[in-house]
């Protein structure tokens, strides 16, 4: 006997691509099968082949796999763990990650990792090219985790922010920032800016603006947002949100 589909199902589909803005729903993503990983597959969501200046996805890692081997790929790459753990190391530093620990490996910096649990680990994954800034050094690896990140409050009005690699160093070409919202609330005015944006919900759901549309985003959807993609975001439901935001910071126009 079939599953029972009740009728609409097969045709519904909350997926969608635009010129500048893409929502993402994890039950369409596909995983890729990479060269240089083994029992690893990753679901990109974002690529320069979106027209996106950076690379985004989720990896999933199955126990034993990881990187086929150590590897400079020339790109800078941030890890954040959402389930299972993950061992990464940046050249010579290395840590044993669980949900909520992230890594960040510049440019030129050896980066390998290992899932040794006995569960299958995902992590949220992004990678660029850095763009130098003159006159500072690179920056350094930096390992973490959003549970001893200060939350910092936005005035009284139930938002919090957490700057999981900080917010004032120029070094730095990209923030990735926890954003949180308890019920109810928004953001003072409808954004518009230079920056592009790889948005992951990780708890809750709310109504997401991008250009002249509203979009119902739920636990575990992805947004891109490319530069200049008017948003806006309410939190919906009776528990609080947050979302992990990739934003591209820092540097002057090519
Ligand atoms: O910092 C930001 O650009 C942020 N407020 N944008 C967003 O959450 N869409
Ligand atoms: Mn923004």
């Amino acid at each position: 006997m079939p599953a029972f589909v009740p009728p609409g199902v097969i045709g519904h589909n909350r997926s969608l691509f635009a010129r500048n803005y893409a929502i993402l729903p994890p039950d369409g993503m596909f995983p890729s099968l990479l060269p240089g990983l083994r029992n690893a597959q990753v679901y990109y969501q974002a690529t320069p082949l979106m027209g996106a200046r950076f690379a985004q996805g989720t990896l999933e890692v199955f126990p034993g796999g990881g990187t086929a081997a150590p590897r400079d790929d020339g790109y800078e790459h941030f890890l954040y763990v959402q389930s299972g753990t993950l061992e990464i190391a940046a050249g010579r530093e290395s840590a044993s990650l669980a949900p909520g620990g992230f890594a960040y490996v510049p440019a030129g910096t050896v980066l390998s990792f290992v899932n040794k649990g006995a569960e299958a680990s995902r992590s949220i994954w992004i990678k660029r090219r850095y763009v130098p800034a003159p006159g500072q050094d690179a920056p350094a690896p930096r390992f973490g985790s959003r549970d001893t990140t200060p939350r910092t409050t936005v005035d009284d009005s139930g938002r919090w922010r957490q700057y999981l690699l900080g917010t004032a160093d120029v070094s730095m070409d990209f923030e990735m920032n926890v954003m949180g919202f308890a019920p109810g609330t928004h953001f003072h005015c409808v954004e518009t800016h230079i920056f592009e944006h790889g948005l992951v919900m990780l708890e809750g759901q709310g109504l997401q603006l991008l250009d002249r549309d509203w979009h119902e985003l739920w636990t575990g959807d992805f947004v891109w947002m490319g530069s200049f993609v008017p948003q806006q975001f309410y939190c919906t439901g009776w528990e609080g949100a947050a979302y992990l935001l990739y934003k591209d910071v820092n540097r002057d126009v090519e």
